[in-house]
C-alpha cells in the first residue's frame, strides 16, 4: 500500500513544523506568537497522547511519536541550530497536529478522488482497479490506528453543526458523501468560490436527498410512467424501433426535478437536444406530447403519397410545448429536431438558446436553458462535443451555461467503453471548460434527483455548464429488435435478473413506510390506463400531424417553393445611402486608426461622395448598414471575420494608441437594430451549427457564417448535409442562414480555391437553398438585402470573392445601389450589339472578368457572355430570355475555372442540353474549363496561370463543339 503520508506530511510540512519547534526551543521569541503559544501550552501539558507503535504506518522515523507510550515531558532546553530534536521532545500537540495534517490530507483525497471509489454501476460490477492512485489509499480506515479513529479532529466544515468530530465519524461521512451512489469531479475547479459552494451542499447532506413523502411519491410516479410507456409500446408495436429508456428510467424524475427547481430559479424556457435513446419517453412524459400522436406516428400516414421523399423517422421529430410546474410556473420546452448523426444537434441547440436569449426584453440568460442529453459513446467519441464546449464561455456564444446529461448505459451499440474511449469517464472532454461533473448511479433515483438539483442550482447560480453522468444500463439491444447477448453475454445475463428501477424504488419506499405496495401498484395501473386510452384514441382517429413551419415567431415568413414569392426592389435612395457610407468612413474624435486604415477610410469617403465606384467592402457593409437602419438584426461570425480574412471588411476598427475598438455598424444612431460581429474560434462544425440554430429561432435576423476560405466549410459537412439543406424537407423547419464562402481559382493551391460549389448544387432541389455567385459590389448588396427583406426564408450559400474584393470592375457606381434588385443573370453582349452574336459563353463567378478581357482583346463581336449569378433556384426565365436575345446564335459554351468534375458543370449540363435558338436552331453545348481532377487545384502558381490561359483560350476559340 502506498504510504499516504508520502504526498503531504513527509514533505515540507513536517520539516517545517519540526523546524519551528527546534527554533522555539532555542529561542521562543524566534517564532510567530501563535506557534509560541501552542508549543508552550503543549510542552507544559503532562503526557503526549500515546499513539503506540501501530502509528500512522507512515514509515516516518519513530521520532515523530512517542513509541513506548512513556510520559515524555518536553523540557525547553537549549538546542543548537541543526541539532536533531529527540523523540521525547515531541509534545502531544505536535502529534495531534500531525494527525490533523493526515486527516486534512485524507479529506482532500476524498474530495478529489472519492469519485473513483463511488458505486456507480447499477449492475454492481467492480470498477477497474485504481490502486495505483495514491490518494485513494487514504480514503480507508486502515490508514489510521483504532485509537486515532476515536480521536476528535477538526472536521473542516464537513459537518454544519460541529467543528470537532470523531475521526471515525468524519471518515464515514466522507465515504458516504463521495463514494456512495454519487461521485463528483469538482476539486479541479479553479474558482474556489465554486468549490466552496458545492462542498457544504454535498457534505452536509452526505450527497443524499432528503425527500418528503410526496416528493418520493412523485419520483416513483415518474419512474412508473417511464417504464409503463415503454412496456406498452413493447407489447403493442412488437419489434418497432423505439430506443427505449429502459435501464435509465431515472432520467425522467431528473428532468422533472430540473423543471420544478428551475422554475423556482427563474427558468422560463428550455431548449433540449437529445438523440434516439429515451426520446419518445421524454416527448410524452416530459414535454407532454400526447401519446396518441406518438402512437399515430408508429402507425404512419394514412396516405403514403403525401410524404413521398420527405418526413423523418419518429425518433428524430422535435416538439414544443408549455408545461406548468407544481407551483404554477410555466416553462416552454422545445425539443430540437435532429438527425441520426449523434451530437451534431449540440451546437444547434446552443445557437437556438442564444437566439432566444437575445430576444428577451431584458437579457437574463438564466431564463433560457440549453439542455443536451448525450449518449456515453457519442459524448466521448464525437469531436463536435469539444467544439461546442469550447464555445461556452465566448462572448459571441455564451448561453449562460448548459446542463449536460449523459445517458450512460455503458455501451455504444455493441461496443464496450474499453474500446470506446481512453478516459475513465465518458465525460472527460467536459473537464476542459472547468465545470463540475456529477456521476450518479441510475438505480438510486434519489441520488439522481439530488445530482440534478445541484446541477440546476449551479447553472442558475454561476451561469456555467454542468454535467451529469447518469450511469445506467440498457435493458434491451441497441434497439428492441437487436439481440445484445451476441456481444455482451455476461452483462445481459446480469441485466436479465435485474429489476426495473421503479420496482426497486417501490420496494424501498414500502420498507421505509412511505408508499405501500398497493399504492405503487395503483400508480402502475393508472399509467397503463393512461396509455391504453391514448392508444385506442390513436386507432380511432389517426392524428399524424405535420409540424407547421409558420407558427409563433415564424408567422409571416414563408418556406416552400420560390414561385409566388415577390422579388422586391432592394435599392436604397442615395440620400440614405451616402450618409451611411460617409458614417462608415469615419472614426470618433480622438480615435487613431492605423495609418493604412486611414487611407482605406478616405477611399470610402470618396465613394460616399460618388467620386469613385463603390467596392465590395462598401457594398457588403452598406447592405448591413441599411438593414440595421431598417430594424433588422445582423449577426456575422466566422474566423477572423471582424477584419475579414482578406482584409476587406474592417467591421471592427482598432485604435493604435489606446487599443480600443470602434464598430461603425454598432453606431448607427437611435432606432438601428443590433449588429453583432465576432471572430469565431477555429471551428467549422461547432460554429456553423450554432449559427444554424440561431437562425432557427431568429427569423427576423440576417445571420451569416463566413468560412476563412470556402474550402474549410466541408469541416462542417454534417451541418450542411443534415441540417441546412434538408431541415425543411425533413422537419418543416425554416432557416435564412447565409454562408459566405470565399471561392475562386487564383493559384493559391488545392485548399484555398474551392468552396465545393458542386456539392451545394448536388444537394439543391425543391428550392431548398439558394446558391449564388455574385460578381459585383452592387450584386452582393442587393443579394444580402434580398435575403432579409423577402419573407421567404431559405438558406443562402454565397460564393464570395478574394481577388474580386479589390478588382476595379467588380465595383459599381452609386446608381447601381439606389434602385433595382439582385440580378440572377447578367448579360454582356459585345460592343457591336446582339445581331452578330453566334456564340454565347455562359459562366458563373469571377471567370467572367477574364472572358470579358479576352473578348475585348480579341475584339470578337461574335461572342456574348452571360453570368449566372444565381445557380439555384435556377434562373430559367432569365436564361430563356438571354437565348432569345441573339437571333444568329449557333452554340453555347459553359465556361468554368473549376475542374470538369467540379464547379457548376454537372449541375447546368442537363439544364443547357437540348436548347434551341430563337429561330429554333439546336444549340450544341461545349465545355471549356479545367480537366477533371482529384484535387480542386494545382499547388503551383505558374501552372495555375497556364491552365487559366488555356481555358480562356478554349472558351473563346471557334473550336468545334465537342459533341456533348
Ligand atoms: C455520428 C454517428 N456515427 C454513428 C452512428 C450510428 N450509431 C447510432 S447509435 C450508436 C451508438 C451510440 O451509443 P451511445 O452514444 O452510447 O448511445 P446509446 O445508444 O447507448 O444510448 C451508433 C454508433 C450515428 N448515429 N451517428
Ligand atoms: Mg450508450
Amino acid at each position: 500500500m502506498p504510504n499516504p503520508l508520502d504526498t503531504f506530511l513527509s514533505g515540507s510540512n513536517i520539516d517545517f513544523i519540526e523546524g519551528l519547534y527546534a527554533r522555539w526551543l532555542e529561542d521562543p521569541a524566534a517564532v510567530d506568537p501563535s506557534w509560541r503559544e501552542l508549543f508552550a501550552a503543549t510542552s507544559a501539558s503532562e503526557t503526549p497522547q500515546p499513539t503506540n507503535g501501530h502509528g500512522p504506518g507512515n514509515g516516518l522515523p519513530a521520532r515523530a511519536v512517542n513509541g513506548n507510550g512513556a510520559a515524555a515531558v518536553a523540557q525547553p532546553h537549549a538546542v543548537t541550530r541543526g541539532q536533531v530534536v529527540s523523540v521525547g521532545d515531541m509534545p502531544a500537540a505536535l502529534a495531534a497536529m500531525q494527525l490533523q495534517a493526515r486527516v486534512d490530507q485524507t479529506l482532500y483525497a476524498f474530495r478529489l478522488r472519492g469519485h473513483l471509489l463511488a458505486q456507480l454501476d447499477p449492475l454492481g460490477r467492480p470498477r477497474p482497479q485504481m490502486n495505483h492512485i495514491a490518494d485513494l489509499a487514504m480514503a480507508s480506515d486502515a490508514a489510521f490506528s483504532p485509537e486515532e479513529l476515536e480521536q476528535l479532529v477538526d472536521s473542516s466544515d464537513v459537518f454544519a453543526d460541529r467543528k470537532r468530530v470523531r475521526l471515525r465519524e468524519l471518515l464515514a461521512r466522507l465515504r458516504r458523501t463521495y463514494c456512495g451512489h454519487m461521485g463528483v469531479e469538482y476539486m479541479s475547479l479553479l474558482d474556489s468560490a465554486r468549490r466552496r459552494w458545492l462542498m457544504p451542499r454535498m457534505e452536509h447532506t452526505e450527497n443524499q436527498l432528503d425527500p418528503s413523502p410526496s416528493e418520493q411519491r412523485r419520483i416513483l410516479e415518474k419512474l412508473t410512467y417511464a417504464d409503463t410507456f415503454e412496456a406498452f409500446i413493447h407489447t403493442k408495436y412488437q419489434g418497432a424501433k423505439r430506443f427505449s429508456v429502459d435501464g435509465g428510467e431515472s432520467l425522467l424524475p431528473m428532468l422533472d426535478t430540473m423543471l420544478e427547481l428551475g422554475g423556482e430559479l427563474g427558468l422560463e424556457e428550455v431548449v433540449i437536444g437529445m438523440a434516439h435513446r429515451g426520446r419518445l419517453n421524454v416527448l410524452t412524459n416530459v414535454l407532454g406530447k400526447s401519446p396518441d400522436q406518438i402512437f399515430s406516428e408508429f402507425n404512419g400516414p394514412v396516405d403514403p403519397r403525401k410524404f413521398m421523399g420527405r418526413g423523418d423517422v419518429k425518433y428524430h421529430l422535435g416538439f414544443s410545448s408549455d408545461v406548468t410546474t407544481s407551483t404554477g410556473k410555466r416553462i416552454h420546452l422545445s425539443l430540437a429536431f435532429n438527425p441520426s448523426h449523434l451530437e451534431f444537434v449540440h451546437p444547434v441547440v446552443e445557437g437556438r438558446a442564444r437566439a432566444k436569449q437575445e430576444q428577451l426584453e431584458v437579457r437574463d440568460r438564466r431564463k433560457v436553458l440549453p439542455l443536451v442529453i448525450h449518449g456515453d459513446a457519442a459524448m466521448a467519441g464525437q469531436g463536435v462535443v469539444a467544439e461546442t464546449l469550447n464555445l461556452s464561455r465566448l462572448r459571441g456564444y455564451d448561453t449562460g451555461g448548459t446542463v449536460h446529461l449523459v445517458i450512460n448505459n455503458q455501451l455504444g451499440y455493441t461496443t464496450d467503453p474499453e474500446d470506446g474511449r481512453s478516459s475513465i469517464y465518458c465525460t472527460a472532454v467536459a473537464l476542459m471548460i472547468d465545470i463540475p461533473i456529477f456521476h450518479v448511479n441510475g438505480d438510486d433515483p434519489e441520488a439522481c434527483v439530488h445530482a440534478m438539483r445541484l446541477a440546476t442550482e449551479y447553472r442558475q447560480n454561476f451561469q456555467s455548464d454542468v454535467v451529469i453522468d447518469l450511469v445506467c444500463f440498457r435493458r434491451y439491444g441497441h434497439n428492441e429488435g437487436d439481440e445484445p447477448s451476441y456481444t455482451q453475454p455476461l452483462m445481459y445475463e446480469a441485466i436479465r435478473h435485474h429489476p426495473p428501477v421503479s420496482e426497486l424504488y417501490a420496494r424501498t419506499l414500502a420498507q421505509r413506510g412511505r408508499v405501500s405496495a398497493e399504492d405503487a401498484e395503483a400508480l402502475r395501473e393508472q399509467a397503463k390506463q393512461h396509455f391504453l386510452r391514448a392508444y385506442n384514441q390513436a386507432k380511432e382517429t389517426p392524428a399524424l400531424r405535420e409540424p407547421s413551419a409558420y407558427e409563433g415567431l415564424w408567422k409571416g415568413y414563408r418556406g416552400g417553393p420560390e414561385e409566388g414569392i415577390a422579388d422586391p426592389e432592394t435599392g436604397v435612395p442615395e440620400k440614405t445611402l451616402a450618409p451611411l457610407l460617409e458614417h462608415l468612413a469615419h472614426v470618433p474624435p480622438g480615435f487613431s486608426p492605423l495609418r493604412q486604415m486611414g487611407k482605406i477610410l478616405e477611399r470610402r469617403a470618396a465613394m460616399a461622395r460618388g467620386e469613385i465606384p463603390l467596392d465590395w467592402s462598401a457594398g457588403e457593409n452598406l447592405a448591413y448598414a441599411t438593414l440595421l437602419k431598417g430594424g433588422t438584426h445582423v449577426r456575422l461570425t466566422g474566423q477572423d471575420t471582424e477584419r475579414g480574412t482578406f482584409g476587406h471588411r474592417n467591421a471592427v476598427l482598432h485604435d493604435v494608441k489606446a487599443g480600443a475598438t470602434y464598430i461603425p455598424l454598432q453606431d448607427l444612431g437611435p432606432g438601428a437594430a443590433r449588429f453583432e460581429v465576432y471572430n469565431s474560434p477555429l471551428s467549422e462544425t461547432g460554429c456553423m451549427g450554432f449559427e444554424f440554430g440561431y437562425s432557427l429561432d431568429y427569423p427576423d435576423a440576417l445571420v451569416l457564417w463566413e468560412a476563412q476560405f470556402g474550402d474549410f466549410a466541408n469541416g462542417a459537412q454534417v451541418i450542411i448535409d443534415q441540417f441546412i439543406v434538408a431541415a425543411e424537407d425533413k422537419w418543416r423547419r425554416l432557416s435564412g442562414l447565409t454562408l459566405l464562402l470565399p471561392h475562386g481559382y487564383e493559384g493559391a493551391g488545392p485548399e484555398h480555391s474551392s468552396a465545393r460549389l458542386e456539392r451545394f448544387l448536388a444537394m439543391s432541389a425543391e428550392d431548398n437553398v439558394q446558391v449564388c455567385y455574385p460578381t459585383s459590389s452592387a450584386q452582393v448588396f442587393h443579394l444580402l438585402r434580398r435575403q432579409a427583406v423577402r419573407p421567404w426564408r431559405k438558406p443562402l450559400v454565397v460564393m464570395t470573392p478574394k481577388s474580386l474584393l479589390r478588382r476595379e470592375e467588380a465595383g459599381a457606381p452609386m446608381s447601381a445601389f439606389t434602385s433595382g434588385r439582385f440580378q440572377r443573370l447578367i448579360s454582356d453582349p459585345p460592343a457591336a450589339g446582339v445581331g452578330e452574336v453566334t456564340r454565347l459563353l455562359l459562366c458563373s463567378g469571377k471567370v467572367a472578368y477574364d472572358l470579358l478581357a479576352a473578348r475585348a482583346k480579341a475584339a470578337d463581336d461574335g461572342v456574348a457572355i452571360a453570368r449566372l449569378e444565381q445557380l439555384h433556384p435556377f434562373p430559367e426565365a432569365q436564361l430563356a430570355a438571354e437565348l432569345a436575345r441573339y437571333p444568329a446564335l449557333e452554340q453555347l459554351t459553359w465556361v468554368q475555372e473549376e475542374p470538369e468534375n467540379m464547379g457548376a458543370w454537372a449541375f447546368v449540363l442537363p439544364k443547357l442540353t437540348g436548347r434551341t435558338s430563337a429561330k429554333g436552331r439546336p444549340l450544341p453545348l461545349r465545355y471549356a474549363g479545367r480537366a477533371a481532377s482529384a484535387s480542386p487545384a494545382t499547388g503551383f502558381q505558374k501552372t495555375h496561370e497556364l491552365e487559366q490561359v488555356l481555358l480562356i483560350d478554349a472558351a473563346l476559340s471557334r473550336g468545334q463543339p465537342d459533341g456533348r
